[in-house]
């Protein structure tokens, strides 16, 4: 057995050969990192376009990132890191970390196929080695990982804290928690993230304590979300205007109500409460509230424009409608999850014509004002800092129809002319 003195050494001085399974948000940016430290790193992937790509040195995600692509192409190019599809390169690795997506099915459970492939996949080969998983996991998923293992593997959960956009400065930056199923474990796991890390702490803890940490930290902030669209939804009913009450809520000490929207959207925040329920035996009740609150605001959002559309006296089946922003988050040009999908499903089944336009995002781009040409109706989905300086007085002059709805707050003044919807705001 490699003792822990030996192992400790192989990771302080890079000796250590390190296997990231998942070349995606998480996997990639870690790969790249632990290779540009000097590691030997291989990226495994069941995705043959991925491995291919990757070991040609080309950035293979929709996230525009700074830094990595270009940092990608070096350690490629210097020999540093290259990817397969075989886990039998986990043969001789001492460190292997999984970075599978753990998503969830339609009933909203926990979808582990590709966790279980990865496990099953390096279970023959995983003896002594450090196995660190950062997909994100229900409570109590590590427990059952570790029965898939050989025993003196030395398993560790350490959640991923990354964001689209911003994935190497999270991995460098963010605190991390590292879940030990043994306490060595964990801190071998430790001494790794320490290499990586800049300016930041790392946290050691057990596995359970990591597991759920993770998944009620996007919990809490989908409950925080839920509150701010709540607070919309009454400023509507009552007629005030939402982000003017906010501001004001805010001003009290130990409020920070965020910002209400079209919903929530992303690969974390739409799927880890659902994780962390499906451990428990009774309801969470207020997790499952937000949850349905969050999840119906896209509702809300089709009810303003087909109230508007009415307004301005013109049948769905007649109108063009162009949502502005295809990206669940600002300044990203990630649409997974987003609410502006579900918004065009419903306006679609509505009978209204969909068009979209999405500055950061391939194949919805291109220039705003063809976007608006002949449309009856604009609808702001993403709060991109682009759509802040638009100018609705020239827009509406393409427009068939002056129509417009804002779910985020850009467009605080109805523009002259037009019919204005904003999300929690009364006429
Ligand atoms: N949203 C609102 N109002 C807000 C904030 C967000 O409606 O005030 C919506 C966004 O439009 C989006 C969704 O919620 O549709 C999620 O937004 P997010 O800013 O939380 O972004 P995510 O999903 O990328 O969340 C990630 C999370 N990171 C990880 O899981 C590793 C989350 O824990 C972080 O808090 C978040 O990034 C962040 O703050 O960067």
């Amino acid at each position: 057995m490699m003792k822990s003195e030996r192992f400790r050494a192989s990771l302080e001085s890079r000796e250590a050969k390190i296997v990231v399974i998942g070349l995606g948000y998480v996997g990639l940016p870690l790969a790249v990192a632990l290779a540009d430290e000097g590691f030997r790193v291989w990226g495994l992937d069941v995705c043959e376009d991925r491995v291919g790509a990757v070991s040609a040195g080309d950035w293979p995600l929709w996230s525009q990132e700074p830094d990595l692509p270009a940092m990608l192409k070096r350690v490629v190019e210097d020999g540093y890191l290259d990817a397969t599809t075989d886990y039998a390169t986990c043969k001789d690795a001492d460190v292997i970390i999984v970075c599978v997506p753990t998503p969830i099915n339609e009933n909203k459970e926990p979808d582990y196929g590709a966790l279980w492939n990865a496990i099953t996949g390096i279970a023959e080969y995983a003896r002594h080695t450090l196995v660190i998983v950062e997909s994100t996991l229900a409570p109590m998923t590590t427990e059952d990982i570790a029965q898939m293992l050989w025993p003196g593997v030395r398993l560790v959960h350490c959640p991923e804290r990354v964001s689209p956009g911003s994935l190497l400065y999270n991995l460098r930056h963010m605190p991390r928690i590292v879940g030990g199923y043994t306490a060595e474990a964990g801190e071998l796991a430790a001494l790794l993230y320490l290499q990586v890390i800049r300016d930041t702490e790392l946290y050691i803890t057990d596995c359970l304590t990591a597991e759920i940490g993770k998944t009620f930290e996007n919990a809490y902030r989908d409950v925080q979300i839920a509150l701010a669209n709540e607070l919309a939804l009454i400023c509507a009913d009552l007629g005030a205007d939402v982000w003017e009450v906010r501001d004001l809520v805010n001003t009290c000490p130990g409020r920070n109500v965020l910002e209400p929207g079209p919903g929530v959207g992303g690969a974390c925040l739409t799927k880890d409460t659902w994780l962390l329920v499906s451990a428990l035996g009774e309801p969470a009740e207020l997790l499952m509230t937000a949850r349905a609150i969050n999840e119906a605001m896209p509702v809300q959002v089709v009810d303003l424009v087909l109230e508007a559309l009415r307004d301005a006296k013109i049948a769905p089946a007649n109108a063009t409608v162009t949502i502005l922003g295809v990206a669940y988050r600002a300044g990203t040009s990630d649409v997974r999850g987003s609410p502006a999908i579900e918004v065009m499903g419903r306006l679609g089944r509505a009978g209204c014509e969909v068009r979209f336009y999405d500055p950061h995002c391939n194949g919805y781009d291109g220039d705003v004002v063809t976007a608006l040409n002949e449309v009856d109706a604009a609808v702001i989905i993403t709060g991109h800092p682009e759509f802040t300086s638009l100018n609705w007085a020239g827009l509406g002059n393409v427009m068939r129809h002056k129509i417009l709805v804002d779910t985020r707050g850009i467009v605080r003044e109805a523009p002259e002319g037009f019919v204005f919807r904003g999300l929690g705001r009364g006429r």
